[in-house]
């Protein structure tokens, strides 16, 4: 399983997916970083459609049309603000991972790519929230076999080498 995982440097706006995960807010209607650059390239039909869902729980997902990207649909999930790790940061970054697998499974996907959830505006240390993304894909590729690719696509090459030796440890 740990084959089906896969790391790239880039800008998750163009990954060739069934659907890309957006790193959202509770309000689903947009906001900055990778949030931003989805509702960008995806154009103004995204924000209308995210209008209809209410918005979205921290360690919840919910799922989108593409619109104008290439990938199909935009899973959207919340991960949640660092507050130094005792207020449950980690059980709701690994929800936000195993969500977002169990609604591609639901919709028949086949293909995912991440962001690194929280570890932008949110303050997630990425060396630790590395390991859990990484951690709960993988079980969450042995619950869903038919998912057959993940990949991650960091935004710098240092989040790169930190993903990396985080999968080797795995
Ligand atoms: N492709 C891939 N990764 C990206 C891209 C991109 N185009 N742009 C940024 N990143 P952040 P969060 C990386 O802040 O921490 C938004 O305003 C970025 O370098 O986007 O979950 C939302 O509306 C970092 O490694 O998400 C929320 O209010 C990672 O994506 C809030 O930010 C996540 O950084 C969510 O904060």
């Amino acid at each position: 399983m740990k084959a089906k995982i896969h790391l790239l440097q880039g800008d998750i706006t163009s990954a060739d997916v069934d659907a890309i995960v957006n790193a959202a807010n509770n309000s689903l209607l947009g906001g900055g970083g990778v949030d931003g650059a989805i509702h960008r390239a995806a154009g103004p039909e995204l924000l209308a459609e995210c209008r209809q869902l209410g918005g979205c729980e921290t360690g919840d997902a919910k799922i989108t049309k593409g619109h104008k990207l290439k990938a199909k649909h935009v899973i959207h999930t919340v991960g949640p603000i660092y507050r130094g790790g005792r207020s449950k940061e980690p059980e709701l970054l690994a929800s936000c991972y195993r969500r977002c697998f169990e609604v591609a499974a639901e919709n028949n996907l086949q293909s995912l790519a991440f962001p690194s959830i929280s570890t932008g505006a949110y303050g997630y240390p990425i060396s630790e929230a590395s390991g859990i993304a990484l951690r709960t894909s993988l079980e969450q590729l042995k619950r869903f076999p038919q998912i057959e690719k993940v990949v991650f696509v960091l935004f710098s090459q240092s989040d790169l080498d930190i993903y990396r030796k985080a999968l080797e440890k795995l």
